[in-house]
């Protein structure tokens, strides 16, 4: 069994855990936590393919698990599968907080989906809670802090209805854009964490901002035509930046290229495809989502994706269904996601 630590990214077998049974600790009035390896034995349950540790003496208690390298709590239910830890790239300000917020909110209520939020990990609402939190009282959020240091990091234990018995875990390290900006000179000795994660990514939702796409198909504004220029250049290091990583570790990783912001492109009728209820097929999207790409002048990038990740979707969401203007106050009543779930259930289905 490989378990994941959400707070240091250290993927370690049982025997790297630290542990502590509760009936030990209240008989010796000590509490301690003990190498896994010395204290704990293995039970399984019948009715379930999961095995459970528990005490070597108390046969019936399971034992609390920690973090063998920072010491954190550890869920049993943190197990490791090959697609579990999903990384939201993209370039600042293209929505990844938002993304993460909403998608949360969809998964965790009874929605419908064939994916469910079954429980959070140690203190990831509250992380993702106070990241989201500018976003909701400003209107204008304040950027993702881009050093390792403070922790964005998100893991929630999912199950499906397809497979009731199995859960899955998902995690995500929501970095800053100009973390994803400065990947291939960002120092490995300053940002350990985020190398363990960047190792452990199994599947990648590449945000593009839609504002951004909008600004080039316009061509209005003064200054649209180099900004927007600027974002197919951050785009494109970052995906050149991920496609080194990649090639370096061998194997393939699935990418669900995804469009952010639809709302404000869907009045356009060459986009209407993405308006909510617009009930076009996943065909339609793809090659909706691909014209737009090529209409914007990302043809480059579209040719490097599909060259770094093996297979690739393409999505088109709005996170909050509606534009939100500089400064709104913004509460989250006020909001309809569209389609926020659709990339992520491509990437954890893949087979
Ligand atoms: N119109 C519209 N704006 C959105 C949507 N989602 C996010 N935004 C706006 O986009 C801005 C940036 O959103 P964030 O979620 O902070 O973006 P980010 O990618 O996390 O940014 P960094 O962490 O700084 O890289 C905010 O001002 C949001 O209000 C959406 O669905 N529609
Ligand atoms: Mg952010
Ligand atoms: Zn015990
Ligand atoms: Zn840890």
């Amino acid at each position: 069994m490989t378990f994941l630590c959400k707070d240091c990214w250290m993927a370690q077998e049982t025997a790297k855990l630290l542990a502590r049974c509760k009936i030990c600790d209240a008989n010796s009035g000590i509490r301690r936590l003990d190498p896994a390896s010395e204290i704990a034995a293995t039970a399984r349950n019948a009715s379930d393919e999961r095995a459970e540790l528990v005490c070597a003496i108390h046969r019936s208690e399971p034992l609390d698990l920690f973090c063998g390298m920072c010491k954190q709590p550890l869920s049993s239910r943190a197990l490791l599968g090959d697609c579990s830890v999903v990384a939201v790239l993209g370039d600042v300000g293209s929505g990844k907080t938002s993304l993460l917020w909403v998608l949360r909110e969809r998964l965790r209520s009874s929605n419908g989906l064939p994916v469910k939020i079954r429980q959070p990990l140690g203190n990831t609402d509250q992380q993702l809670d106070d990241a989201i939190a500018d976003v909701f009282t400003g209107g204008q959020a304040r950027a993702t802090t881009s050093t390792d240091a403070v922790v964005r990091n998100y893991a929630w234990e999912l199950v499906t209805t397809m497979r009731p018995r199995q859960s899955a875990l998902m995690a995500f390290h929501d970095a800053a854009g100009e973390v994803w900006r400065g990947l291939e000179t960002l120092s490995r000795d300053g940002n350990p964490r985020f190398y363990r994660y960047l190792d452990l990514v199994g599947a990648v939702i590449f945000l593009i901002d839609g504002q951004r796409l909008k600004e080039t198909l316009d061509g209005t504004g003064r200054h649209a035509r180099p900004q927007a220029d600027a974002a197919a250049a951050q785009e494109i290091k970052i995906l050149d930046a991920m496609d080194r990583r990649i090639t370096a570790r061998g194997g393939e990783i699935p990418v669900a290229v995804t469009i952010s912001k639809a709302d404000v492109l869907w009045d356009d009728d060459r986009w209407s495809a993405f308006r909510p209820g617009s009930g076009a097929s996943r065909e339609t999207m793809q090659q909706t989502v691909r014209d737009l790409l090529t209409a914007s002048g990302r043809v480059d990038m579209l040719e490097g994706l599909e060259s770094t990740f093996s297979p690739a979707a393409y999505f088109a969401l709005s996170a909050f269904g509606r534009d939100v203007a500089a400064g709104e106050r913004l509460s989250p009543d006020d909001i309809e996601p569209v389609r926020v779930e659709e990339p992520l259930l491509s990437l954890i289905t893949v087979e």
